[in-house]
């Protein structure tokens, strides 16, 4: 359970720092420790996202699919939109390496331009009173050792100069050209748009570095200006991002391939079998109750997965007729 505040915070501010209970992050932490070090992750893999899309929620590593789908988050992010009806948009856990000499090739992810998420998330633009998605980073290692905290700009506000809507003064929106380094992106907006040039450097001035600990997570908006920031030079930062939206929101598009497309091999089916009803219910299967279910529906989903664990008990007792 989220307190007031930190309900508040989200919605005003647009991000909100706390960590983890143990019993949430530990058997990722313990396998990531094991099987993700630096030894172990490809030296060469420096951008976004985790190498061949093996992190991918679902990853087939149970660990890391259970957390994606901990009940724990799930009541945080009910907490945040207001509703207990939510879809997971987004699971990827991944390595960002600190390497020696800056890179400011014009895409690399080393320090990154300051923008917001949600232009590659929806295809329509955030509306600040009514947030209809959440966004999140875990942390697995500690800032005092590898650095790398994520900068956000807390909003203050609704006066707040820098988060006057529409959010196009970043690249990639509204005509500007896509480039990720801030080095970059900042010299293109110091010749093509002074303006704008001006405002993003407020928001360097402005910004904060998170300090994180493993498990520390960060609950953020797709409309919070962030970015991320170097890793010291051969330390390995791992993180999991993350993202939600109500199941009535429009316009967002799901990060990871359908949650059905690595079936037939069992993982995906286990994670049907193992999980409860209401985590289920964030990949779109529909809760005990919902006016999805007949009996005969029950049956054929149950002839589908009891395999694999699954208990149709609740489906049926709450059948409306
Ligand atoms: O790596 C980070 O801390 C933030 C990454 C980020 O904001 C992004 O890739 O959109
Ligand atoms: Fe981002």
């Amino acid at each position: 359970m989220l307190s007031k505040d930190q309900v508040d915070t989200w919605k005003s501010e647009g991000a909100f720092l706390m960590q983890l209970p143990c019993e949430v992050v530990n058997p990722s932490l313990d396998w990531l420790n094991k099987n993700l070090t630096l030894d172990q992750v490809d030296p060469d893999h420096l951008d976004f996202g985790s190498p061949g899309r093996d992190f991918e929620f679902p990853t087939s590593v149970d660990p890391l699919d259970d957390l994606v789908l901990n009940e724990h988050l799930i009541v945080a992010v009910q907490q945040l939109l207001e509703t207990t009806d939510i879809r997971l948009l987004q699971a990827d856990l991944w390595p960002k390496i600190g390497i020696k000499s800056n890179n400011y090739e014009a895409q690399a992810n080393t320090d990154q331009r300051m923008h917001m998420d949600y232009g590659n998330n929806t295809v329509l633009h955030p509306d600040w009173q009514s947030p209809e998605a959440v966004a999140a980073i875990i942390y697995y290692d500690d800032s005092e050792k590898t650095a790398g905290g994520t900068a956000f700009v807390p909003r203050q506000g609704d006066t707040d100069p820098v988060y006057q809507a529409p959010f196009i003064h970043m690249p990639g929106q509204a005509g500007k050209p896509f480039f990720n380094d801030r080095r970059t992106v900042e010299d293109w907006f110091n010749t093509n748009d002074p303006g704008a040039y001006k405002l993003r450097n407020t928001l360097y001035e402005r910004e904060q570095r998170v300090n994180f600990k493993p498990g520390t997570i960060l609950f953020y908006r797709h409309d919070l200006w962030h970015r991320g920031t170097p890793v010291m030079p051969g330390k390995l930062r791992r993180v999991h991002n993350l993202a939600w939206r109500r199941a009535d929101a429009r316009g967002w598009s799901n990060w990871n391939e359908g949650w059905a497309r690595q079936s037939y091999y069992g993982h995906v089916e286990s994670i049907i079998g193992r999980s409860t009803p209401l985590q289920r219910s964030l990949l779109d299967f529909p809760l005990p109750g919902d006016r999805y279910w007949t009996p005969r529906r029950i049956d054929q989903v149950d002839a589908r997965f009891s395999f694999y664990g699954f208990d149709s008990t609740p489906y049926r007792q709450a059948l409306q007729y």
